[in-house]
């Protein structure tokens, strides 16, 4: 094509040394509707290739650009039209088609051309995900490497079997910066995770600025605070508000946690006057759960409740706002019904819809709200009867979607309560099938929780969320209909070379054959 055109070769010395093979149209995490490989349509990328993307296309085209200028030292350049004549990648947004949705592309890769389709950005992003899979693993590296950039032949139909794509970091344990937070929203949008769940308070820290309440950072972020004291540290709004456009960016939305009644105790510390008897708990560094409540007869309590809700609604332009609702063992039952039915409803108050662990199903009030279930059996008869009256669910199962479960029991970090979470048993259920009485309409998705009582790094981050992470992704993303081990291991075995590239430290599990 270039010769025909007169244009100069590709630069391809050196390009029959490189060891690794090509992807085929198959290879993608999470795997797609519908893929139709054709032979003798690979599309070469070369240094007078295009990124064509105008409009509301364009940020896509950049980032995309940004992406793949690093290893091909093609400069890429985002242009609003390209001529026909040369190679182009083209991010095209309409016309609506009702079956991509909002988060749906269409990705046709010819000798000419690579062309994405979508409705929205969001489903243009989505493809260009899927693209950077099909090129080469060198790819993701840092430097130019020599070799032939080709993109395999034919189509893909694409779009998620479930809205809701979640993965959880918990700060509140050991505190992670905003930049280390960012390299995870990073991480996890490859594998078109679409919510960044931040579990910002808990007995041994808390995490975010509150402007009507500032003790809670500066003495529930101190240093000092978080599990064996070395998780101090907390996030302002401003980097708050950073990290929400930095995840928009990404088509990831972020939802904000603070967990009550209970696992409150780092509050109580900083505000005494949110406990019954006005007496500041101790400071707690120990990995205990189900101790602290606050106090469900104090208007004090509702007071704070609501100053916090308040205040992370109008930081937070996401739909949700998680209030947490588990493991409140300091509190009766009844006054958790009471406390649950008075707060609820303030969330909608600020515009937001309610979210919290599945015991907040017990409270009526929870018909509007949605619930995470984080159980580990396949019936339970509160969250059916709830998910029945309208309550949406967000499945979590601790024994299949915990990320900071052990691999085995030889893994260095992570806990074992719910077991050990090996990558074929993080991959190997159905979300829409788990729960009796909690059918697939009642589904809003998936996520995948990782708690930090062990983990201080993003070393140790990446180490628990991947693989498993990229197996909790697909059961969000694909249709049932695809679900199948072998495949997915395969997929995953020659994903791994691209975590070793991009400097993500993943768990290389032996269930799987590595390249
Ligand atoms: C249970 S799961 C908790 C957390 C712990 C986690 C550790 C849930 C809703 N609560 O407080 O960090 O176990 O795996």
């Amino acid at each position: 094509m270039a010769a025909a055109l007169g244009l100069p070769a590709v630069a391809v010395a050196g390009a029959a040394e490189a060891t690794s093979t090509s992807p085929t149209l198959n290879s993608v995490i999470p795997t797609p509707v519908e893929v139709h490989p054709q032979a003798d349509a690979a599309f070469r990328l070369g240094p007078l290739t295009l990124v064509r993307a105008a409009g509301g296309a364009r940020a896509v085209g950049d980032q995309l650009a940004r992406a793949l200028r690093p290893a091909t030292g093609y400069p890429l350049p985002v242009v609003p039209i390209a001529p026909h004549a040369l190679p182009t990648i083209s991010l095209v947004l309409g016309p609506a088609e009702p079956l991509l949705g909002d988060e749906g592309y269409r990705l046709t890769v010819d000798r000419k051309a690579v062309t994405i389709r979508a409705n929205t950005p969001a489903g243009l992003f989505a493809g260009t995900q899927t693209l950077r899979q099909l090129l080469p693993v060198e790819i993701d590296a840092v430097t130019p490497q020599r070799r032939v950039w080709t993109v395999p032949g034919g189509t893909i139909l694409d779009y998620p079997r479930f809205g809701y794509r979640g993965a959880m970091l918990d700060e509140a344990r050991h505190f992670h910066t905003p930049d280390e937070i960012k390299a995870y929203i990073d991480e996890i949008s490859r594998f078109k995770v679409n919510y960044l769940h931040l579990h910002l308070a808990d007995d041994q820290g808390w995490r975010i600025q509150i402007d009507s309440w500032p003790r809670l950072t500066t003495v529930g972020g101190a240093p000092g605070t978080g599990v064996d004291g070395v998780g101090g540290g907390y996030l302002t709004k401003s980097d708050y508000r950073d990290l929400v456009r930095y995840a928009a960016a990404r088509y990831v939305t972020i939802v904000p946690e603070i967990d009550m009644p209970g696992h409150v105790n780092a509050a109580q510390v900083a505000y005494p006057e949110l406990t019954c008897d006005g007496i500041a708990p101790p400071p707690r560094t120990d990995t205990a759960v189900g101790y602290s409540s606050l106090c469900i007869s104090s208007p004090t309590t509702y007071r704070f409740v609501e100053d916090v809700i308040r205040e992370l609604a109008a930081m937070t332009p996401g739909p949700y706002i998680h209030i947490g609702g588990d493991e409140a063992h300091a509190t009766t039952d009844a006054d958790y019904l009471t406390f649950e039915q008075r707060v609820l409803p303030l969330v909608a108050k600020y515009g937001k819809t309610a979210y919290g662990w599945n015991e907040i199903a017990k409270a009526p009030a929870a018909s509007t709200a949605v619930a995470q279930y984080w159980d580990t059996a396949t019936t339970n008869p509160t969250v059916a009867a709830a998910a029945a009256r309208g309550t949406k669910v967000v499945m979590s199962p601790a024994n299949k979607a915990y990320l900071d479960m052990k691999y085995d029991a030889n893994t260095p970090l992570g806990l074992d309560w719910a077991g050990f979470i090996e990558v074929r048993t993080a991959y190997d259920w159905d979300p829409g099938t788990l729960v009796t009485g909690v059918p697939e309409s009642a589904v809003l998705g998936v996520e995948a929780p990782l708690w930090s009582e062990t983990l201080r790094k993003l070393d140790d981050i990446e180490f628990m969320a991947f693989p498993r992470l990229a197996a909790i992704a697909e059961l969000g993303w694909s249709p049932v209909a695809t679900h199948d081990w072998a495949s997915f291991r395969a997929r995953l075995g020659a994903y791994g070379p691209r975590w070793t590239l991009q400097g993500v430290d993943f768990y290389p599990s032996p269930q799987v054959d590595w390249s």
